[in-house]
């Protein structure tokens, strides 16, 4: 069994797409192990998004992540469920996303893609680390 972050974004909350992201890991496979609904502070933005410090995005993204509700959860499959979850979300840029994946079906922005989800068995650790870390 292995664990991994999701984070339906702020965009995702508000345009009441919460059941459909979770419902397609579920469909899939994937069970939860923890969710909770909540708004990020800035700190916890900063942590979560470390590795883009200086991008020119970074600003308006973490604007973007704390500006209301992220649904939060940890989902568990096997061994590289980080990756099942990534191949479903599609690539950053909904633009480019195939047709049936999360942003191909969902989303056309770069800056409102919907969905995070780890992007390692590494960065899953760190990640479930900052959000739960009673699952750590
Ligand atoms: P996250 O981390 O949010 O799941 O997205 P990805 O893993 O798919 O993509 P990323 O880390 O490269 O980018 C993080 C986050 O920044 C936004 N972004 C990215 C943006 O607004 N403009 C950009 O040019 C890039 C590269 C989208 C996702």
């Amino acid at each position: 069994m292995e664990r991994t972050l999701v984070l339906v974004k702020p965009d995702g909350v508000e345009r009441g797409l919460v059941g459909e992201i979770i419902g397609r890991f579920e469909r899939r496979g994937l069970r939860l192990a923890a969710a909770e609904l909540r708004t990020l502070d800035r700190a916890t933005a900063e942590r979560h998004y470390a590795e883009h410090v200086g991008k020119p995005f970074y600003e308006g993204l973490v604007a973007f992540i704390t500006r209301g509700p992220v649904m939060s959860m940890v989902l568990e499959g096997p061994e590289d469920t980080w990756q099942i979850v990534r191949t479903m979300m599609g690539p950053t840029n909904p633009a480019v996303a195939a047709g049936g994946t999360i942003r191909g079906d969902l989303g056309v922005e770069i800056s409102q893609n919907l969905i995070h989800g780890s992007d390692s068995a590494h960065s899953a650790q760190r990640e479930i680390a900052i959000f739960f870390p009673a699952l750590g």
